[in-house]
């Protein structure tokens, strides 16, 4: 590591983000990085340093750490280990966004230096590994060669290389991407050395990936507590006659008469010392903390409120203008042509903006305003709802035209990228982009909301405790396509449970949009928020079409987006006894129900921000009701999935004593929804109509 630092500055690297697991990385924050001695022993003694409070929101092998390095070479590398989850393998996708953002900043891209240390039983059995592999060479991904190095120990905690992989040698799977593997005998210093320069030019040449195989032993056992020779007797017989690395290279030194005896035990009490000193000062701090901790009181819900994202009219339809005028000469798809006049003449007034408009002025604007966007996803530049067209291709020559990367070209860039089939590998590293450049606005979409949960250790190591554990922010925005259009169980549902059950401390947010216009302001508001907090939106399909679903322009120049929608139809509100609360593409259902029964006496609130729970907004709509006796959460999920676990608790709580709390949807399942499209038409119209009887 201290030479891979030394010799990639001498080629011009000046930042080296690490992404490593738990195996020598106490050491590598210590003696690597540097000068974090004392905060690892304060950890130890069991208390937490003062200048680092963060670190109490994780265990000590998993907190990064990050310096400035003066090289023997005269130059200055900036290092980073960043922070990982015990999940192995997980921090490499998000290594890679760390560094491609860094890389698409002003200088030099190779200057910017991705080193992955991996496990050797690890870099063969997780799946993450070939996806990030995978991403290396993509024009959207790439960060010009990574450094991989395996810190091959021939066992995986208790499992021998014969049970944990079926390829000979660990790294075999980095052959899908043809990169140079170099496999080195630990023992050997100098050829380690050597290897790591011929490594190191060619990824400085090539731009590519390059894995280096250490091939060693470990002298202990898995942890402190682990017993070596229940499972690896033979093995740990023949380590424990083994001198170790530093003893034979030492050995090799003052036989060559590089070093004498006496300069290596030198050497030696040098780096005792500089131990036992840290200790000391970790006592003392521990000493002079003196003080019992007391449990911090839980934080409280942060308040939610509404800000104004609106634009001028001028804008908007200059915008328009500039993302719908084909340039001369370009060929255009016949069949998209009536696409571009219908978006044109929405900003005018002459139809409703629809929901792919909506997000391209939103995006529109937020470039003009300054704010860099990147978004990624399956098949997302067209949409996989052909609802997007972010680019068109040229009928005769395949060129593409991306209308929004020309608005702001020097002020602010726009990014769009189809992802490679990964949801894991792919949010990861967007995860990563969102870190290192909290001005992007960085957008992950999934094709269907279902298969977020592909991408599950994303969502739950990093971007719902990111902040808690390690004081990292975010504020990217995943973009889920939800809903029960009789689509079977793998297209109907974003598991909006599975989130909502992740959310406190004000870490994240979860909204689902029932118009064009809320989800224009969503964006924005998401773009001017300080410090970033994840948002999560659950995005409609049926609706991106839907007329009602579609805004007026006027939506757009002012207001902002509305965690809780009113009933502005419920015509009397002295008449009201039953308020339906929901969320998504149901309460259309339920206005077309109210409508054909010309029902008075129901109004119909559309909560759009699940979390933070918006409770003085619903409390404030539901005073207007004060007959209303029947309150109904409705939701088209299953009883055990959507909102209602979460808003059960939340609305109880704020309902008088006349008040009684009911559900609406379609009962517990193990599946998130039907196979049938006729039984889940059946589920739907039983749904509504409990909606609006409560007995
Ligand atoms: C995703 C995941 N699964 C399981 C574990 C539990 N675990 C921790 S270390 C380890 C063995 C890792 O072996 P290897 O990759 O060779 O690294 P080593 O510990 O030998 O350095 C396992 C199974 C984990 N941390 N993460």
């Amino acid at each position: 590591m201290d030479q891979l630092i030394e010799s990639a500055a001498r080629r011009g690297v000046s930042e080296i983000t690490v992404g490593m697991a738990h195996r020598g990385r106490l050491n590598v924050i210590a003696n690597v990085i540097g000068k974090f001695c004392e905060r690892i022993f304060t950890s130890f003694e069991g208390s937490i340093h003062p200048k680092y409070p963060h670190d109490q929101g994780d265990v000590k092998y998993h907190q990064g750490a990050s310096g400035p390095r003066d090289t023997a070479s005269g130059n200055q590398v900036q290092l980073a280990v960043a922070s990982n989850p015990s999940h192995l393998e997980f921090i490499d996708p998000v290594v890679e966004g760390l560094v491609r953002a860094r890389q698409d900043e002003p200088g030099e891209p190779e200057s910017k230096l991705a080193v992955l240390i991996h496990g050797d039983a690890a870099f063969a059995g997780e799946g993450v590994v070939a996806e990030t592999l995978n991403l290396s060479k993509l024009p959207g991904y790439s960060t010009r060669g990574t450094i991989h190095i395996i810190a091959n120990n021939q066992l995986g905690f208790t499992t021998p290389p014969e049970e944990g992989r079926s390829s000979h040698y660990s790294t075999d799977i980095a052959k899908m991407i043809q990169a140079p593997i170099f496999h080195v005998n630990s023992d050997d210093v100098e050829a380690a050395w050597n290897v790591l320069q011929i490594a190191l030019d060619y990824r400085q040449y090539f731009k590519k990936d390059v894995v280096i195989d250490v091939i060693g032993f470990r002298r202990l056992g898995h942890n402190e507590g682990d017993e070596p020779t229940y499972t690896q007797p033979v093995m740990y017989q023949r380590i424990k006659s083994h001198p170790g690395v530093r003893e034979l290279y030492a050995r090799k030194l003052v036989g060559e008469g590089v070093m004498t005896a006496e300069e290596v035990a030198s050497l030696m009490d040098e780096r005792m010392r500089r131990y036992e000193n840290a200790q000391l000062g970790a006592k003392a701090i521990v000493e002079k903390l003196n003080k019992v901790v007391e449990l911090a009181a839980p934080a409280p819900e942060p308040d939610v409120e509404v800000i104004e994202t609106g634009v001028d009219q001028a804008m908007l339809r200059s915008l328009a203008h500039a993302i719908t005028a084909v340039p001369r000469g370009f060929n255009l798809n016949p069949k998209i042509v009536g696409l571009l006049g219908r978006r044109a003449k929405m900003v005018e007034g002459e139809s409703s903006v629809d929901w792919g408009m909506a997000e391209a002025l939103a995006f529109g604007s937020l470039l003009i305003e300054g704010t860099p966007i990147r978004l990624t996803g399956q098949d997302t530049v067209r949409g996989t709802f052909s609802h997007r067209h972010a680019a068109f291709t040229d009928t005769q020559t395949g060129e593409e035209w991306t209308p929004l990367t020309q608005l702001a070209p020097d002020k602010a860039r726009f990014q769009i990228y189809d992802s490679p089939l990964s949801e894991a590998g792919a949010l990861g590293f967007e995860y990563g982009y969102s870190v290192a450049s909290p001005a992007t606005l960085v957008l992950w979409e999934a094709q269907f909301g279902d298969f977020v949960n592909a991408a599950q250790v994303i969502i739950d190591q990093f971007i719902a405790a990111g902040e808690v554990k390690w004081n990292q922010t975010s504020r990217i925005v995943l973009l889920l396509p939800h809903g029960y259009e009789g689509q079977g169980p793998e297209h109907s549902s974003a598991r909006i449970e599975r989130f909502l059950q992740l959310c406190a401390e004000g870490n994240m947010q979860v909204a689902n949009c029932s118009t064009a216009a809320q989800y224009f302001h969503l964006l924005r508001r998401q773009a001017r928020q300080k410090p970033g907090k994840p948002l999560v939106v659950i995005t409609p399909k049926s609706l991106l079409r839907f007329p009602d679903a579609a805004s007026s322009i006027e939506e757009f120049t002012s207001g902002g987006f509305l965690p809780v929608i009113p009933d502005r139809e419920a015509a009397n509100a002295a008449e009201v006894t039953r308020v339906l609360l929901t969320c998504g593409k149901v309460f259309y259902d339920l206005v077309a129900e109210r409508k054909k029964r010309s029902d008075a006496r129901a109004a119909i609130l559309r909560v759009e921000q699940l979390y933070p729970f918006p409770k003085t907004l619903i409390a404030g709509e539901l005073k207007r009701f004060p007959d209303a006796t029947d309150i109904c959460w409705v939701q088209e999920e299953p009883r055990n999935m959507g909102a209602w676990f979460f808003m059960e608790s939340r609305l109880s709580e704020m309902l008088g004593s006349n008040q009684r709390l009911r559900y609406a949807g379609r009962a517990a399942s193990a599946s998130p929804a039907t196979g049938s499209h006729t039984i889940h038409q059946m589920e739907q119209r039983r749904l509504v109509k409990e909606a609006f009887s409560s007995d």
